[in-house]
């Protein structure tokens, strides 16, 4: 699968290069709202068609699900591409150097090649599956941590599920007691990259979308870390609902956090 990654390392690094001419330049950003309540710029359209046309020059006949764009079928369906060209945009706006582009390619509905790259840090995380992950090409594992009390854990508000805070900010409060520091980076994809890379020992996000969890998803796992949903189930791809981590930590989160969720978020 390596020819694979290797087109997705392509396609980070030119999306990446757009992305930081442009913070570099930030009154060449242009931001539109979406639909949904959240925000897009033209720097994530240009870096997304880049990357579309990278892995179509490739590759032309895989289907590609982008942010911003949609399915682009191919008349290979089997083969799928999930791409978000800027995870942590809000970031990007305020010129705060947190941001990744985001790549993943899946074969069959498994997830053989990923991509998490902070152009600004210039870290490159990487996964074959079967094949480990990797940071800059230095071997990844999540961190051994002994037990709840020492470890950090990153989350992000639900902001475009606010009909669920109650339950959120009871489940934080309770994680809060019980745990030893909280990060709130903005960026989904590299919560999970931190987290394969011991710089997190876990994360809990709820409504997350495809794009922003298939690529941190096998970084984390090939460094030995594991993904379920709210239940500690696997519908965490169509829920949204992640909780992450060294395989202690989440099992201890899933424990200490099932009577909280409101039952409609662990489906
Ligand atoms: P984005 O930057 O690609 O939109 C913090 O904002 C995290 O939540 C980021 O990973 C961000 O991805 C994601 N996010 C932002 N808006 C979202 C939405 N409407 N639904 C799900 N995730 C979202
Ligand atoms: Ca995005």
């Amino acid at each position: 699968m390596q020819p694979l990654l290797n087109i997705a390392i392509r396609a980070a690094r030119k999306a990446g290069n757009v992305a930081i001419k442009a913070y570099e330049n930030p009154v060449s950003i242009e931001i539109d709202s979406k639909g949904d309540n959240s925000v897009v710029t033209n720097i994530d359209r240009a870096a997304e068609a880049l990357i579309v046309e990278t892995i179509k020059k490739a590759y032309p006949d895989h289907t590609i699900v982008a942010e911003e764009s949609g399915i682009i079928k191919g008349k290979e369906s089997e083969i799928q591409w999930i791409i978000d060209p800027i995870d942590g945009t809000t970031n990007f706006i305020k010129n705060i150097p947190h941001f990744a582009v985001s790549i993943a390619v899946r074969v069959k509905g498994k997830t053989e090649a990923a991509v998490v790259y902070n152009p600004i840090t210039n870290e490159l995380y990487t996964a074959s599956r079967g094949h480990g992950a990797q940071l800059n090409g230095y071997r990844l594992r999540v961190n051994n941590s002994k037990d709840l009390a020492s470890s950090m854990l990153a989350t992000i508000f639900p902001a475009h599920n606010k009909q669920y805070s109650d339950c959120y900010f009871a489940v934080l409060q309770k994680l809060f007691t019980q745990c030893s520091h909280f990060r709130y980076t903005g960026s989904a994809a590299l919560d999970l990259a931190f987290t394969a890379a011991g710089r997190l020992d876990g994360l809990f996000e709820l409504g997350l979308k495809p794009w922003d969890i298939v690529a941190g998803e096998l970084i984390l796992r090939e460094a030995g870390g594991v993904i379920t949903d709210f239940a500690g189930n696997n519908n965490y791809m169509t829920s949204g609902n992640v909780i992450a981590g060294h395989p202690k930590v989440v099992k201890d989160l899933l424990v200490m956090t099932q009577d909280l969720w409101d039952e409609r978020l662990k489906v």
